[in-house]
């Protein structure tokens, strides 16, 4: 049996293009699967399946005008029980199901009356609360990301919540549109106040499952949302809500889509095409990487200019490429962390010219003597760690050879010279590498310090570290001691010029001119920034902090 799937009702009496066939003839379908993607000035949408089955034919191609009523593909269907009929029969009436006393989520009625299967979803209205911010005295809103009728997927950031302790991002755990925002930046808010509204939809199972779970202030069907344009009223008040577009019987209708792997709304794919730019090559600044106007820009000026879009450097690009070609892949968004991570490594990569130094410290008296200090301490609960001692011999050498504590002007006239001594110590996170910052070094003691590097480690895991708590490095420590590895070579975090890379220690047999002896040796990588800093100068740096790991007595000297 043959399925006919027709242009429905798309609110442009003019027609809308054909931007993309999202499947081929062949393929075998599911209900939903979405076949093509039409485009209008104002909006794009996906035309989802009706049925389950195998694309017979298309009637349209890439390009083509469509208006409502236009075949645009048969479909060959296998499975009769999934199929959803197309009728023009009036919706029936929605079956009402209980939330709470004073609520009730009318079903979404079935949309083919539109012409349109939408999935049956509901639409709630969810207040996004301060969460529980642990003993807190005050907290500010330091920043507020979202604008009203800004649309959000499920964990985007709302605002960004400061405390004299933290700084944290608050998610939404509801994907939809900001309805209202109650805070602005720079108030005090309290655990319960409300920061936003959002306006989404949920899956009716899921409400049915949850409503103990979602504090649902407002909820509604379509059928209600089309006989009202501004206003609903639930819980006794009146909320205003944004009018949606005229054609709510689409289900994606403006709406940004994700096709070809992109995010980009319809005037922003519209320019591209117009640009002769292929959108999948595009760098998106926007929200979850949506591509934006100025992105577009961005690309055709460094087109023009002859570089690629990676970088701005000149260096050929690497082309994105189809993986799915040769086996089945994953798609992983990459968090905000990794994502200003690589930036900034491929900034320092790109302007640093950078040099390795290897080195090795013996620092078997240094471990007989950290081990016999934490026994001591062993009551206390307090751990001296091999990272708080590497520290201390640090800032030893910075202070014999102050050009490693340094910045390099931008017109590479001067060095700035630090006289103050913060330490960044790069910590491994789920989200991605995190450098907190130690600051005055020099001004702190062994148990000290290893109480302070560990405190801040624990904040980075924990995603509560204040923004000031990861500036004003001077230079950095990235300790791949605990974890493996004989030398590496990390990348300086400019505007440093150094950073000293510590790898696993090993017993090796050491030759003092008689004999062989084991001694426990740990290898060192500094990296810097060669031109700063001379080749002969880092050897006498590594040699320096050698010795001192080798006879830590020489820091009082
Ligand atoms: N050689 C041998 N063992 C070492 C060692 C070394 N160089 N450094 C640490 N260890 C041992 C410690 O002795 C400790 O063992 P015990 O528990 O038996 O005492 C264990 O490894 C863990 O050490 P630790 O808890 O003191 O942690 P740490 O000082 O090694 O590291 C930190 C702290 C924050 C640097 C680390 O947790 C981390 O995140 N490292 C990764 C940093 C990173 O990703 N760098 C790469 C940057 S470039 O991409």
């Amino acid at each position: 049996m043959l399925e006919q799937v027709f242009v429905p009702d798309v609110g442009e009496a003019e027609g809308v293009e054909v931007i993309e066939l999202l499947v081929a003839v062949g393929d075998v379908i599911d209900v939903d699967t979405s076949l093509v993607v039409l485009e209008s000035d104002k909006a794009s949408m996906e035309i989802p399946s009706p049925c389950t089955g195998t694309i017979k034919s298309f009637a349209v191609s890439e390009g083509d005008k469509v208006t409502e009523g236009s075949l645009l593909a048969e479909i060959e269907i296998s499975e009769k029980a999934d199929t959803r009929e197309v009728s023009q029969a009036p919706a029936p009436t929605p079956e009402p199901v209980e939330v709470g006393e004073e609520q009730a989520v009318a079903l979404e009625p079935d949309p083919s009356a539109s012409g349109i299967l939408a999935p049956r979803k509901m639409e709630i209205s969810k207040v996004i609360p301060v969460p529980d911010v642990g003993d807190a005295q005050e907290i500010i809103v330091a920043e507020v990301l979202v604008h009203q009728g800004d649309v959000l997927e499920e964990g985007d950031s709302i605002v960004v919540l400061e405390s004299d302790k933290a700084s944290m991002e608050i998610p939404t755990d509801l994907a939809g549109v900001v309805q209202e925002i109650f805070i602005t930046e720079g108030d005090e808010v309290r655990e319960g106040d409300s920061l936003v509204t959002i306006v989404g939809w949920v899956p009716i199972e899921v409400v049915a499952q949850n409503t103990a779970d979602i504090p649902v202030e407002r909820v509604g069907s379509t059928a209600e949302q089309t006989a009202r344009s501004d206003a609903v009223t639930s819980l006794g008040k009146t909320v205003a809500v944004k009018p949606r577009s005229d054609s709510q019987s689409s289900k994606y209708q403006d709406q940004e889509t994700k096709t070809g792997g992109v995010h980009a709304g319809p005037a922003v794919r519209k320019q591209a095409r117009e640009y002769g730019v292929n959108i999948t090559e595009v760098t998106g600044t926007g929200r979850k990487d949506r591509v934006l106007k100025e992105d577009i820009h961005e690309f055709v000026k460094a087109r023009i200019a002859g570089k690629g879009s990676s970088g701005g450097s000149g260096i050929p690009e690497i082309p994105q490429m189809d993986f799915t070609k040769w086996g089945e892949v994953e798609n992983r968004p990459l968090s905000r962390i990794r994502k200003a991570s690589a930036k900034n490594l491929h900034r320092s990569w790109l302007n640093v010219p950078h040099v390795t130094q290897f080195d090795e410290a013996d620092i078997t008296d240094l471990e007989v003597f950290r081990k016999a200090q934490n026994l001591e301490l062993q009551s206390s609960g307090a751990k001296v760690t091999l990272l708080a001692f590497l520290i201390k011999a640090v800032v030893d050498a910075l202070k014999k050879y102050p050009q490693f504590n340094s910045s390099i002007t931008s017109d590479y006239s001067h060095l700035i010279v630090k006289k103050y001594y913060h330490i960044g110590i790069a910590v491994e996170t789920d989200d991605g590498l995190v450098v907190p910052v130690l600051k005055d070094a020099d001004r702190k003691g062994v148990t000290q310090l290893a109480q302070e590097s560990a405190e801040l480690a624990k904040l980075a895991r924990d995603k509560k570290l204040p923004m000031d708590a990861m500036q004003g490095a001077t230079f950095t420590i990235s300790s791949l001691g605990g974890i493996g590895g004989t030398a590496f070579t990390p990348i300086v975090n400019a505007p440093e010029v150094a950073i000293l890379g510590v790898s696993r220690s090993k017993m090796t047999p050491v030759y003092d001119a008689e004999t062989f002896n084991p001694r426990l040796m740990l290898p060192l990588s500094l990296s810097y920034d060669h031109r700063a800093i001379d080749g002969a100068e880092a050897a006498r740096f590594t040699s320096h902090l050698g010795a001192v790991l080798s006879d830590i007595r020489r820091v009082i000297m």
